[in-house]
C-alpha cells in the first residue's frame, strides 16, 4: 500500500515505510543460508541521556546503505545494533538522583532506538543486545573465567586516582589538572587491589596481525606505536659500593655507551634504598613521595621541567670502566624496561634537558659524516670518541657493542614493548561483577584436594592470590553453571570510603558460604560454615566499560544462545564482520582490546579467525556550520531530530553522505541540505504528476535514446562501484546527472525509471520504496535484484594515443576523440619520458596518426 499524497510529503511516507519494513521483517538475517553472507557492523553507542548526535547517523547511514545494496546483490545480510550501556555518566546520575542505573539505561535506550528507526535504519532488532543485560554479561563473565583459567588474569596493587575529600576513586576523565572534576579537590595516586589482564603475552601476535588488515594506515600505525616494540639491549653496570649487585639498564642505543655521563633510577627502583647515602636519604624519600602523586603520563612528558636528585653513589661503565654518578629522577618510569637508564645527554632529548638543568657533562659520541650536528642529536650516524668503534656506522656499532657485552656477560640483546598489562577493574557499581570469590589459602587447598569439586577444571595452574586487610586470599571462580552473577541491589551507589566499590555495601551478597563440591552459595549471616562449606567473600571490583564491547559483534550472530557464547554452525557461517564502521577515537584501545580477546577466543577454539575486524572504516567528524567542533557552548550543534522534521530522513541520510568523502572531517552546511531536498522533490515530480498519478513521461513500451541509455548505464556502473568503495558523495553526484537527463527527455522507459529508483534506494529508501510501489511493483524494492550495467551502452569518447620518439615507445595519453592535432602534440611533449628524450635534440618531423600514434623524429 502506498501513501496517499500528491506531493512529496516525507512526513507521511517515511513512517509508513518504516513500519512496513519492521512488520514485513524485510531485512531479516537468516542464521545460516546457502546465500553468501554480508555482515556490516556499526560501533554500538553508549545510550547517553542526550540522545543521538549527528555523528551517529553519519556512520550508520553508510552501513545501512551498504546493507540494502548487498541485500539486492543477493547476500544474506546482517546489520545489528545494541547498546554499550555500562558507563560512568549513568552511574553519576544514579548517585545524584538515586534512580537505579538500569532504569535510566532502559529509558535512554528507548529514546535512541526510536531515533534510529526515524532515520529508516532497518537494524536486525531481533538480535539487539545490551551489555548490561545479565543474559549478555553472563558471557562477558564467562570469557573472563577462561582468561582466569588460562593464567591471563591476576591481581596486583596498582595506582589509581584517589580523592581524599570525596573519599573515592576517580577515573582519568574525572581528574582535570590534578583536581577532581567534581568539587575541584586535590587528588593523589593510591595503590589499590586491581585485576589485571596479561595482554602483553599477546603483544607480538597483536603486532604481526596488523599486517593483513584492511584498515586505515593511520589506525594501524597508532596500534603499532601503542604496542611499541623496541629492539635494544640490557646492559649491566657494576656498582662501586655494592659489589654483589648490578644495575641493569635498558637502552635502544648501545652504540652511545661511550657517551654515558650519568645514570638514573626510577624513584621506585628497588636499589634506591641500598644506594642512597645517609645524608641524602630523607630528601630522596620526600622526592619519592612527590613522584608517587604523578601519573606515568605526566612524568613521561618531554616538555615538563626535569627534576631529580643525586644519590651520592657511582656505577662503573662496562665499556671503559668510567665512574658514573647515579641519580634518581621521575622521568624514568619503573614500568618500562628495567626502571633504570644510562643517560646520554648528547643524543637523547630528555637526558639533554636534565643535564642542562643539573649542569652535568655532555659527551658527543655520534656524528654525521665528519660533521658535528647540533645537540641533542638523536638520529643515527657515525661513532666518535668511542675507542676501537670510532667511524663505524651507529647501527653496526650497536651490534658490535652488544656482541662485546654479551661475550663478557655484561649485557644482552633484548626486545621491549610499550604495551602494559591491562588494568581491568574499576571501583564502580555500574559494571559487570567479577565472577570471583576470595577464600583462605587453607580452604583453597581443601577445594583443590576435593576430586568431586565442580571447581576441578576451572582453576588456573597457579592460584591467583592477593592480600586483603593483611591476610592472604586465593581467587575461586563462580562456576559457569552459576552464571550470570548479577549485580546486587545496593542502597547507595556512592563508593565506600575505603576505596572499594559500592558493591561492598551489599553485606549479604558480599559475605557468603560456598559449597566445595557444587559451588552453591548462601549468605554467611555471621555464622561459621557447616561441613562441606567454606567461608568466602565476593570480589567487589567491577569490569571496565571496555569488557562488554570487546566481543559484542560475536553475540549478534547468536544472541539468545543460553548454552554457549556463540553456536558453532552459526559462527562458521557468519565468521566476523565484513566491514566495521566507527569513529577514529576508538583507533587504539577498543580495537586493541577486542583484538586481544578475539585472538584468545581463537586460541581456545571458540572462533575460526584470529582477527575480528578485517576491514575497518572511520567516518569523519562533522563540524558545526562555523567550521568548529560542535558543542553546546558554541551553539553550533545540529540536532538530527530537527533536521528530520524539516527535511525528512531521506534528505538527512543523503545529505550526510553528500557532505564530502565519508572519511573526511567536514562542516555542516544548511544550504547543502536544501540542495538535496530539491533533488528529492525533483525526483518525485519525474515520477508523480500534480494529480498524484504516475507521470505520463514514463512509458512501458518506450525505447530510450542512446544518450539516455549511456547516462543510465554509466550511473549503474559508477553507483555500484562507489557503494562498494564507500564513496557515497560521488555516487550521489552521478545520480544527479542521471536525474537531469531524465528531466530533459520527453519520455523515458519504465525500465529506466525502475533502475534509477533501485540505485537511489540504499541512500533514500523511503522515497524509492514509495515510488517503486506506485509504479505497481511489490514492496520491497530491496528484494529486486541489483541492476548491472551494459558496457556496450557506455561508448567511451576517450581514446588512447601512443607516443613515440624515433619510433620508440615513450608514453601514452587518454584524450577526447575530438582532440586537435596541435593540442595532442603539445600535450605529448609534456610527458616526462617524452620530454627527457626531446631535451637537447631538435625535432625534424612531427607525425600524428589520428586516434592512434604521435611520433617525434629527432636528431
Ligand atoms: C641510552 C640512550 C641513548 C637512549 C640515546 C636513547 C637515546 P624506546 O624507543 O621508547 O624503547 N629508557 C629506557 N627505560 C626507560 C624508562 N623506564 N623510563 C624512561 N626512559 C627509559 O626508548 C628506549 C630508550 O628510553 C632507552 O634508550 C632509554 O634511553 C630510555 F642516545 O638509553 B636510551
Amino acid at each position: 500500500m502506498a501513501v496517499n499524497c500528491k506531493d512529496y510529503d516525507f512526513s507521511q511516507i517515511e513512517p509508513h515505510w518504516q513500519s512496513f519494513w519492521a512488520n514485513d521483517d524485510t531485512f531479516h538475517a537468516d542464521d545460516v543460508s546457502d546465500k553468501p553472507k554480508y555482515y556490516v557492523l556499526d560501533m554500538f553507542p553508549y545510550p547517553s541521556g542526550a540522545g543521538l548526535h549527528i555523528g551517529h547517523p553519519e556512520g550508520y547511514t553508510a552501513s545501512d546503505a551498504l546493507k540494502r545494496f548487498k541485500k539486492s546483490q543477493g547476500y544474506n545480510t546482517l546489520h545489528p545494533m545494541g547498546w554499550d550501556a555500562f558507563g560512568l555518566p549513568t552511574e553519576q546520575y544514579a548517585i545524584k538522583t538515586g534512580q537505579h542505573p538500569a532504569s535510566t539505561t532502559a529509558q535512554n535506550i528507548q529514546r535512541f532506538r526510536a531515533q534510529l528507526e526515524q532515520l529508516g535504519f532497518t537494524y536486525n532488532w531481533d538480535r539487539e543486545i545490551n551489555t548490561t543485560d545479565p543474559h549478555y554479561f553472563k558471557w562477558t563473565q564467562w570469557i573472563f573465567l577462561q582468561l582466569f583459567k588460562h593464567g591471563l588474569a591476576y591481581v596486583d596493587e596498582k595506582p589509581v586516582w584517589w580523592c581524599p575529600a570525596l573519599s573515592t576513586v576517580l577515573a582519568n576523565e574525572e581528574v582535570i589538572d590534578g583536581k577532581s572534576e567534581r568539587g575541584d579537590h586535590p587528588v593523589e595516586r593510591r595503590a589499590l587491589r586491581q585485576w589485571v589482564l596479561r595482554i602483553t603475552t599477546y603483544a607480538e601476535k597483536l603486532l604481526e596481525g596488523l599486517d593483513d588488515l584492511d584498515w586505515p594506515d593511520s589506525t594501524r600505525r597508532l596500534q603499532k606505536n601503542w604496542i611499541g616494540k623496541s629492539h635494544g639491549a640490557e646492559v649491566d653496570f657494576a656498582l662501586e659500593d655494592l659489589p654483589d649487585d648490578t644495575l641493569t639498564v635498558f637502552t635502544t642505543r648501545p652504540d652511545t655507551l661511550f657517551g654515558v655521563t650519568y645514570m638514573v633510577l626510577a624513584p621506585e627502583h628497588p636499589l634506591v634504598d641500598a644506594l642512597v647515602k645517609a645524608d641524602k636519604a630523607a630528601a630522596i624519600e620526600q622526592y619519592r613521595q612527590a613522584a608517587a602523586r604523578k601519573s606515568d603520563l605526566e612524568r613521561a612528558e618531554t616538555a615538563k621541567e626535569k627534576t631529580g636528585m643525586f644519590t651520592g653513589a657511582y656505577a662503573i661503565n662496562p665499556i671503559n670502566n668510567e665512574r658514573i654518578p647515579i641519580w634518581v629522577a621521575d622521568y624514568v618510569l619503573m614500568s618500562y624496561g628495567t626502571g633504570a637508564i644510562m643517560a646520554v645527554p648528547a643524543h637523547d632529548e630528555r637526558d639533554y634537558a636534565f643535564a642542562q638543568t643539573f649542569d652535568l657533562p655532555i659527551k658527543r659520541v655520534i656524528g654525521l659524516k665528519g660533521k658535528e650536528p647540533e645537540l641533542p642529536f638523536v638520529a643515527e650516524g657515525h661513532m666518535l670518541h668511542s675507542g676501537e668503534y670510532d667511524h663505524l656506522p651507529s647501527a653496526e656499532g650497536k651490534q658490535k657493542i652488544i656482541a662485546a657485552l654479551q661475550a663478557q656477560h655484561r649485557g644482552k640483546a633484548t626486545v621491549n614493548y610499550k604495551l602494559r598489562d591491562w588494568l581491568f577493574s574499576r571501583q564502580r557499581y555500574w559494571g559487570e561483577p567479577f565472577p570471583i570469590m576470595w577464600v583462605t589459602p587453607e580452604d583453597y587447598a581443601a577445594l583443590v584436594a576435593t576430586d568431586t569439586s565442580v571447581f576441578k577444571n576451572l582453576l588456573p595452574e597457579q592460584a591467583v592470590t592477593c592480600n586483603m586487610h593483611g591476610s592472604p586470599y586465593c581467587a575461586v571462580p563462580v562456576p559457569p553453571g552459576h552464571l550470570p552473577l548479577p549485580l546486587p541491589e545496593v542502597e547507595s551507589y556512592q563508593p565506600s570510603g575505603s576505596g572499594e566499590s559500592p558493591l561492598a555495601h551489599a553485606q549479604d551478597w558480599l559475605h557468603i558460604h560456598l559449597h566445595i563440591a557444587t559451588g552453591d552459595t548462601r549468605p554467611a549471616n555471621g555464622q561459621s560454615p557447616e561441613p562441606g562449606w567454606i567461608a568466602a567473600q565476593r570480589e567487589t571490583n567491577t569490569m571496565p566499560q571496555w569488557a562488554g564491547s570487546c566481543w559484542y559483534y560475536l553475540r549478534y550472530v547468536d544472541p539468545r544462545n543460553t548454552d554457549a557464547l556463540i553456536g558453532t554452525a552459526k559462527e562458521r557461517y557468519w565468521g566476523t564482520p565484513d566491514l566495521y564502521i566507527g569513529g577514529a577515537e576508538h583507533a587504539v584501545l577498543h580495537l586493541l582490546y577486542a583484538r586481544f580477546w578475539h585472538r584468545f577466543l581463537f586460541d581456545i577454539g571458540v572462533v575460526q579467525d584470529p582477527e575480528p575486524f578485517k576491514k575497518l572504516f572511520h567516518q569523519g567528524i562533522i563540524l558545526g556550520e562555523d567550521g568548529e567542533k560542535m558543542s553546546k557552548s558554541r551553539g553550533n550543534v545540529v540536532n538530527p531530530e530537527t533536521i528530520i522534521a524539516d527535511y525528512g530522513a531521506d534528505a538527512l541520510r543523503m545529505y550526510l553522505m553528500f557532505l564530502g568523502p565519508l572519511a573526511a572531517m567536514k562542516p555542516w552546511n544548511t544550504q547543502g541540505i536544501e540542495g538535496i531536498a530539491r533533488f528529492l522533490r525533483k525526483t518525485w515530480r519525474e515520477y508523480i504528476d500534480t494529480e498524484g498519478s504516475l507521470n505520463g513521461k514514463i512509458k512501458a513500451q518506450h525505447q530510450d535514446d542512446a544518450e539516455t541509455l549511456k547516462v543510465l548505464h554509466e550511473t549503474i556502473k559508477k553507483v555500484t562501484d562507489d557503494y562498494e568503495g564507500l564513496q557515497f558523495n560521488t555516487a550521489i553526484s552521478q545520480m544527479m546527472i542521471c536525474l537531469n537527463r531524465l528531466a530533459k527527455v520527453e519520455q523515458f522507459s519504465r525500465t529506466t525509471a525502475e533502475t534509477f529508483l533501485q540505485l537511489l534506494a540504499p541512500l533514500a529508501p523511503h522515497i524509492a520504496e514509495e515510488l517503486w510501489q506506485r509504479m505497481g511493483n511489490p514492496a520491497s524494492i530491496a528484494n529486486a535484484p541489483w541492476p548491472t550495467h551494459d558496457a556496450s551502452k557506455i561508448v567511451s569518447d576517450q581514446i588512447k594515443i601512443i607516443i613515440q620518439v624515433n619510433g620508440k615507445l615513450r608514453g601514452e595519453l587518454q584524450v577526447p576523440k575530438s582532440i586537435s592535432k596541435e593540442d595532442i602534440l603539445s600535450l605529448a611533449k609534456t610527458q616526462d619520458r617524452v620530454a627527457s628524450n626531446l631535451a637537447d635534440k631538435s625535432i625534424v618531423k612531427e607525425i600524428y596518426v589520428p586516434g592512434k600514434i604521435v611520433n617525434f623524429v629527432v636528431k
